[in-house]
């Protein structure tokens, strides 16, 4: 899988050399780039910023460089998903991160000012090859698509095979098809600031175990709201 994020802040995406994914990418799983936006403008300012047609607070980001700098990305071999992050977009969720466990190449649109021209995405829905997903990850507003492009990124590529260490993990995950939320989970010390686990676990009695971790999983999903 060739993940691509573009930004005016390419600095953003330096903690996915960490950990798993960091992992993932020596381990040939996923390629991943952090493009600047700014590479595609041809003036001295590196303008990607301009005043809002009719007016209205802030600046919006100009199409051209977005045009240029997401051609020079496609991988005209494959077909791309092309994920422009806005608020306004469809919640992301579990569901989502699964369907995209399939795609050849990601390109995530990270904007920034009070965002993206809308005919970008609009050009690329007409673009054979390119499938155009407006997303957002919550309703509370970010000043830019880069963390909440971050967030994609880990939600997907740790369900690629080989990623996790220990894929059966996966199998008892909160939001999973049920929706359930996990369980609560416990260690060592038995007692910790005079605080028990709870004795059922220290029991053995793994039928008992399933049944009090399947009653607190329900009971948390209850309370998520
Ligand atoms: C992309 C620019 C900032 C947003 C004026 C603040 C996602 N769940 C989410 N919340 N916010 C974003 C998001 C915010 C963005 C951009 C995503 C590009 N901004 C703008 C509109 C109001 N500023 C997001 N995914």
């Amino acid at each position: 899988m060739k993940l691509t994020a573009i930004s005016i802040f390419p600095e953003y995406f330096a903690p996915l050399d960490l950990s798993l994914i960091g992992k993932a990418q020596k381990d040939g799983l996923v390629t991943f780039a952090a493009v600047n936006l700014r590479d595609f403008t041809h003036d001295n300012h590196h303008t990607v910023d301009d005043t809002p047609y009719g007016g209205g607070a802030g600046m919006v980001m100009k199409p051209e460089p977005w045009g240029e700098a997401i051609d020079a990305t496609l991988d005209s071999s494959e077909d791309c998903d092309l994920i422009v992050l806005t608020p306004a977009g469809k919640r992301f969720n579990q569901r989502m991160a699964e369907r995209f466990t399939h795609s050849r190449q990601i390109i995530f649109a990270c904007g920034r000012y009070e965002g993206i021209d809308a005919r970008v995405a609009e050009f690329y829905r007409s673009q054979p090859g390119v499938r155009v997903h407006e997303i957002s990850i919550g309703d509370y507003v970010l000043n830019g698509g880069e963390v909440a492009a971050l967030v994609m990124i880990e939600a997907i590529v740790r369900l690629l095979p080989g990623v996790l260490g220990n894929p059966e993990s996966l199998l008892e995950e909160s939001h999973n098809e049920s929706g359930e939320v996990e369980y609560p989970s416990f260690t060592k010390p038995a007692q910790w600031r005079g605080l028990n686990v709870p004795e059922v676990l220290l029991s053995g009695n793994h039928g008992e175990i399933a049944r009090w971790r399947r009653e607190e999983a329900e009971r948390r999903s209850q309370s998520v709201d």
